[in-house]
């Protein structure tokens, strides 16, 4: 199998901006496979105008509530969508997934990073990651999407979660997957309370103790609602401002909607660092 290339993902100057693309059907689509396609390749078009460094597709909602997809209409949805994007763009392409099988096959498609939220936990996940050549992202959660809201009882939130991603870095190096392919992310918004995800948010510089690149993932998500008062639709500032702050703290990858705000957000930021 073969990777698209990754970024070196530390560097000096600002952080990788990944745009989110949604390879979900929508309402306006008549449904066919075609039709969606160009639209998340118009999609991802207008973010790479925006300045976006790479693109995060995802054919399964991780939202409460949302109802599983079958890893059939996984692979049907996003496959097609990264084929479309590696042929068209040469930025680099990341699968948000927790399949093992939609894993191989947007490697082999074109993607060089695996985006799974459930830290390859699912059976064969590893095996799949190992074989891609790709490089990964571990994030942390707790539970599913579906019960995630009860599981929020931690004495040191930052201490734990950076203890899970530390045992799980240990055991993907054991399996065959080198640290030099692996992000690490502390899964904002994933079995963590308003107060826990800002704790993890001020205090995200010691997650440099992994010796991993950190990817945050804030964008449009409950915490900026809570602390902004803004609907969803609304929080383009405020995850543009969490987004910096991140920067400031060490991230080398941002994972978010609103692209534009974010690099107008890096830009000012960049301006204050002599060059
Ligand atoms: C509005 C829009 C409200 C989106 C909530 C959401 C992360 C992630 C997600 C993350 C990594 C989401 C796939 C949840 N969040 N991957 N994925 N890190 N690595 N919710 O934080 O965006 S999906």
């Amino acid at each position: 199998m073969t990777a698209g290339r990754c970024p070196e993902w530390r560097r000096a100057g600002r952080p990788w901006v990944m745009g989110i693309l949604n390879a979900t059907p929508d309402s306006f689509s008549d449904g066919g496979r075609f039709n969606s396609v160009e639209r998340a390749v118009d999609a991802a078009a207008a973010m790479l105008d925006a300045g976006a460094d790479l693109i995060d597709v995802g054919g399964e909602s991780t939202r409460p509530g949302a109802t599983p997809v079958s890893q059939q209409e996984e692979l049907d949805r996003v496959v097609p969508v990264i084929e479309a994007l590696a042929e068209r763009f040469d930025c680099p392409l990341s699968v948000d997934t927790s399949a093992p099988a939609v894993m191989s096959q947007a490697v082999d498609a074109g993607a060089c990073l695996i985006n799974d939220v459930r830290a390859l936990t699912r059976p064969g996940a590893v095996e799949a990651a190992v074989a891609s050549g790709a490089s990964v992202c571990v994030m942390h959660m707790r539970g599913e999407p579906g019960d995630m809201a009860e599981r929020t009882g931690y004495q040191d939130v930052v201490a734990e979660v950076i203890d899970f991603l530390a045992e799980r870095l240990r055991s993907l190096e054991a399996a065959g997957l080198p640290l030099d392919r692996t992000l690490v992310d502390p899964g904002f918004g994933f079995a963590k309370t308003f107060e826990q995800n800002f704790a993890l948010l001020r205090r995200l510089e010691e997650f440099s103790c992994l010796d991993a690149p950190v990817l945050v993932g804030m964008s449009r998500k409950r915490m900026i609602g809570e602390a902004t008062g803004q609907p969803v639709d609304r929080r383009a500032t405020g995850s543009a401002a969490a987004a910096l702050l991140a920067a400031e703290r060490g991230a080398a990858v941002l994972r978010v909607h609103d692209v534009e705000a974010t690099r107008d957000a890096l830009a000012v930021w960049s301006a204050t660092c002599p060059a």
